[in-house]
């Protein structure tokens, strides 16, 4: 299959190279990752080992693979989006952070799944990624169901080794997503602690409130989640990523701008337009925003 990663930051380059050990993969990143990789291919350690050499591009223009795979930050759908608008696709898989895939139906006509994958990547060096946990990839039809499409994109990941799952409750799966996100991010990042302690400390607390005010939302727009699989999930994910830093951490620690607006501005957005109240995730949001904006990055 070939399969286009647009987006090949540590999670993009993690699951863009397993699976160039089957499939025939081009990433698309920034230099110098990508030129390092042009010039001695993509080598990936900690919990796997695999060294390939995947084409590697900087720009985005118009291309054409059977599978598009968008893994950029949140804040970066829109011009994913754009850019793969100019190629064709048979199916395009979100495997971000947040609920992005209405954005990207919107921009492409392409069949659009809804994915995750509970991998930990961390970028080490331009060229080198290292894996911190070997997880799974999750792969469905956005309106949940069956769908061939789905079936043929985790035939794909299965070929290459990747422990996969074809899903019919994706509307489900994506809500819990966003609770394991509202729960472990905003509260790592602002207690500057990894996963694991999160839960474990002082803001454990917090954490698992915002999984539940998720868990009501993704209930007042029809979805069945219940406040004990949310908050379950959280618990789960910072135990399986104990020791790792949050993206929203990481985020933090760098400088750098968050998915602030795509976890609980979705969430907060949601309850305000469906009447339900979000507290928790209004405080991480307004905090979260309070500190880009003191920055400069908003
Ligand atoms: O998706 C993640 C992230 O860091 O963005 C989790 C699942 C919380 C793992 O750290």
């Amino acid at each position: 299959m070939e399969v286009l990663v647009y987006g090949a930051g540590a999670l993009g380059s993690l699951v863009g190279g397993l699976l160039a050990r089957e499939h025939d993969v081009t990433l698309v990143g920034r230099d110098p990752h990508m030129r390092t990789i042009r010039e001695d291919g993509l080598r990936i350690d900690g919990e796997v080992d695999v060294r390939v050499a995947p084409r590697a591009l900087t720009d985005g223009t118009h291309r054409a693979a059977d599978l598009a795979l968008v893994t950029t930050k949140a804040y970066d759908t829109d011009a994913a989006a754009r850019a793969l608008a100019t190629g064709e696709y048979d199916a395009v898989c979100s495997l971000q952070n947040g609920l992005t895939e209405e954005r990207l139906v919107a921009a492409l006509d392409a069949t659009v799944l809804a994915g995750t994958a509970s991998y930990g990547a961390r970028f080490a060096e331009p060229g080198r990624i290292t894996c911190t946990g070997a997880g799974e990839v999750v792969v469905g039809a956005l309106s949940g169901g069956a769908s061939p499409a789905a079936e043929r994109v985790g035939a794909a990941f299965a070929a290459a080794g990747i422990e996969t799952v074809v899903a019919d409750d994706i509307p489900a799966r994506r809500f819990e997503k966003l609770a394991v996100n509202a729960g472990i991010n905003g509260p790592s990042a602002l207690s500057r602690t990894e996963n694991g302690p999160t839960l474990d400390g002082p803001a454990g607390g917090v954490a698992r409130e915002a999984a539940r005010e998720t868990a009501r939302v993704a209930r007042a727009a029809g979805v069945d989640l219940d406040d004990d699989r949310a908050v379950d999930a959280v618990e789960r994910v910072a135990a399986d990523t104990a020791a790792n830093r949050s993206s929203m951490y990481e985020d933090v620690a760098n400088g750098r701008r968050t998915e602030v607006d795509a976890v609980y501005g979705a969430v907060v957005d949601r309850a305000d337009r469906r009447g339900v109240s979000a507290p928790t995730c209004r405080t991480l949001a307004s905090l979260l925003r309070g500190w880009e904006t003191e920055r400069g990055l908003r």
